[in-house]
Order: C-alpha cells, then sequence, then structure tokens
C-alpha cells in the first residue's frame, strides 16, 4: 500500500537521525545498565533512541501503536492488535555497542492486521540500510538482495547466536545445536551479535541460513520479511509457521535447507513474547 511505503520512508529518515546518536556514543565509555541476566545489557542510548523514534513517529502518525524493547523492559504490554504497530528495537546488539564491535543496528518492522507490511534494518556502523516491503522485493542501500536458493545443508554456511541465556540446559542445548550441524557437515557457523543483522545476512546470501532460540520479536521482525522479500523463507524451529512471538525462529535460502535445521536443532525453553512471564511455564519448543 502506497501509505505503507510512506510510513517505512519516515522510518528510514529517523533511524538516519539516530544513526547519529548512536555513533557519537559507541566511540565513548558508556554506563552499563543489567536487565534480565548479566549478558543482558541496556545503556542510557538504548532508551534515548527507542524514546527519539516513538516521539518522532507518534507525532506523525498519532494513531498508530508501539512495541518496543526498552518501553517493553520498563514494564510497559507487549500486545501485537490489529492497528498499525511499529515494533521497535533501537540497538539491536548492545553488547557489542558497548563493547564497540562494529556490528549494532536499529531494526524497525510494521505490521497491521498482524501482518509485517515492512522492515527496515539500519546496520548503523556499517551505514547499510536493509528494507523490504510486502510484495516489493528486499533491498540493501537501494541494491536489491536475493538469497543463495542454496538447497545441499552440506553446502551452507549458518548463523546462528549465543543470547543472553547462562544457565546449564540453554548453553547444552545451544552448543548441542551446534556440534549436531557440524556434524552434518555444514561448512561453517558464524555469530555476529546481532539478531537482525544475522538474518539480513541470509538475505543477502552472504549466509545460506541462520536459526535462533530466545530473542525477541523486536530482534527479528524486520529481518524476517526482508529475507521473505529476497526469496528466502522465515519458519519456526519446529519447522511451522513463522510466529514473530514464539521466540524461535530459522530462516534460509531455501526449504529443504530450512527444514534440515528444523530436524536437527532442539530449544530449550523459552516464555513467550506475548505471555505473562508471571503465568506461564516455558514452552519447551519441541
Ligand atoms: C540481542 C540480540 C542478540 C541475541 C540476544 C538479544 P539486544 O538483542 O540481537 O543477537 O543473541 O538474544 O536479543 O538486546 O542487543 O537488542
Amino acid at each position: 500500500m502506497a501509505e505503507w511505503t510512506e510510513c517505512m520512508n519516515f522510518g528510514m529518515a529517523i533511524a538516519r537521525e539516530a544513526r547519529e546518536v548512536i555513533l557519537e556514543a559507541f566511540r565513548n565509555k558508556k554506563d552499563v545498565m543489567l536487565k534480565s541476566s548479566l549478558a543482558d545489557l541496556v545503556t542510557e542510548t538504548d532508551q534515548r533512541v527507542e524514546k527519539m523514534l516513538i516521539s518522532s513517529i507518534r507525532q506523525k502518525y498519532p494513531t498508530h501503536k508501539f512495541i518496543g524493547e526498552e518501553s517493553v523492559a520498563a514494564g510497559e504490554k507487549l500486545e501485537l492488535t490489529d492497528a498499525p504497530t511499529w515494533i521497535i528495537d533501537p540497538i539491536d546488539g548492545t553488547v557489542n555497542f558497548v563493547h564497540r564491535f562494529p556490528f549494532v543496528a536499529i531494526s524497525i518492522a510494521f505490521a497491521v492486521n498482524k501482518q509485517t507490511e515492512f522492515g527496515i534494518v539500519y546496520s548503523v556502523v556499517e551505514d547499510k540500510m536493509y528494507r523490504a516491503q510486502r510484495g516489493r522485493g528486499a533491498f540493501v542501500n537501494d541494491v536489491p538482495l536475493q538469497t543463495t536458493g542454496q538447497e545441499d545443508i552440506t553446502k551452507c554456511l549458518v548463523v546462528t547466536e549465543i543470547g543472553a541465556e547462562r544457565d546449564d540446559l540453554s548453553l547444552c542445548t545451544m552448543t548441542t545445536n551446534i556440534m549436531n550441524l557440524l556434524r552434518i557437515p555444514i561448512q561453517g557457523i558464524r555469530a555476529v551479535g546481532t539478531a537482525a543483522v544475522d538474518m539480513v545476512f541470509v538475505a543477502t546470501g552472504g549466509a545460506d541460513a541462520y536459526y535462533h532460540i530466545g530473542m525477541h520479536c523486536w530482534d527479528i521482525a524486520a529481518s524476517a520479511i526482508i529475507v521473505q522479500e529476497a526469496g528466502g523463507v522465515v519458519l519456526d524451529l519446529d519447522g511451522n509457521t513463522f510466529d514473530m512471538m514464539s521466540r524461535k525462529v530459522i530462516a534460509a535460502s531455501s526449504m529443504p535447507v530450512a527444514l534440515r535445521i528444523a530436524q536437527t536443532v532442539r530449544a530449550f525453553p523459552v516464555v513467550r513474547d506475548d505471555e505473562d512471564p508471571n503465568k506461564s511455564t516455558a514452552s519447551n519448543g519441541q
């Protein structure tokens, strides 16, 4: 819809403005606060950038809703309704940001009737603007993106993440997954430290697949549509339909590769993004 194109262009413009704030802070020492674990970090810049983005969007589109990583961390309810909703991660890769490891991204997805209409992933240090609008292809800095189309798992370079979990079950599951994929064998495994950028590597053809357990909807909602529009496949970790709230995902250059990863990897228990963590028991995935 042309209306959503205008929203997407606006999203890219405000992401470019936010880049200056992130880059300035990137070069300097930061005050770091903890969230769910000793490896789940937040800085004043994450909070500031999210506020900047949301207040700019709210001014232009006062009826739109938001799901923002730092707003949810501050206690706001995470709810995806049918209303036009912006799903925002102001700095994806906060651990990278704190350490000055040069992969940090602003991730912005936009959903209407719970369907993603566009996604923007701005890798700010590299100055690479990835974007895709439903049915209109995927691009990086206006250059079209295409996945490799690779169907043979033994020829694949696979990206994943070791997230913020540090309990034995999660660590054991993540390392066993890596071991089982390497045993197939795949050609290599990589982790960049930002789910959004990891996943767009599949769209660029730089990687053939990506899987992750434990990330949140704001980390991958934008990248998912970018991968799909570049010709890739996005599934839940068990091989079923992609569900951005499940905190489990596979993105791949082809269905055979996605399904082979689904057969090989297992999930550790996670609480869905749309569930109240105080009421639910974490799902075991598969
Ligand atoms: C982080 C991701 C990282 C992943 C973590 C976390 P943040 O997001 O992008 O790659 O492993 O689970 O979700 O906290 O930097 O926005």
